[in-house]
């Protein structure tokens, strides 16, 4: 399998509890590499941006409002299929349904609170590097 990059973002629940440390602990253990990481504050408007693809759900307001309700961090994980690997990691969006030993098990409050955001395919992992990180920021 080849050597992916995929986009990751620690969510507003998780960095208010101090997970963040405890979260990256999954991805190295799991053999992801942390290639690039910042902690920001988004806007309500930038986290529409973001997740404009959800724009016709329901939930759309309530998560981008979320997503700046505190800082996120935001990294770049690379690894072997680090896109699938990554959200095997995660778990299931609902963590009612994420499988034991998950992050989204162990520390996600809700399917709207649910503490990690993952790429989900080579296309998108490419476009949201690029709107969180420049390719100078990309150091390997
Ligand atoms: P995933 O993050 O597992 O790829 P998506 O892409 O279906 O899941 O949803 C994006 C984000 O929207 C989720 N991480 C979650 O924060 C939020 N979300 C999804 N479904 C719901 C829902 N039913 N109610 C509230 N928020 C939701």
């Amino acid at each position: 399998m080849a050597t992916e990059r995929t986009l990751s973002i620690i969510k507003p629940d998780a960095t208010k509890r101090n997970l963040t440390g405890k979260i990256n602990a999954k991805f190295e253990d799991a053999g992801l590499r942390i290639v690039a990481q910042k902690r920001i504050q988004l806007t309500p408007a930038q986290a529409g941006q973001f997740y404009a693809v959800h724009k016709e759900r329901p939930f759309y307001g309530e998560l981008c409002e979320f997503m700046a309700s505190a800082p996120v961090v935001v990294q770049v994980l690379e690894g072997e299929g680090a896109i699938a690997k990554n959200r095997e990691v995660m778990g299931a969006t609902n963590p009612a349904d994420a499988a034991p030993g998950t992050i989204r098990a162990e520390f996600a409050e809700s399917v709207g609170e649910n503490s990690v955001h993952g790429s989900d395919a080579p296309e998108t992992a490419k476009e949201e590097i690029a709107f969180f990180f420049s390719g100078l920021e990309l150091v390997g």
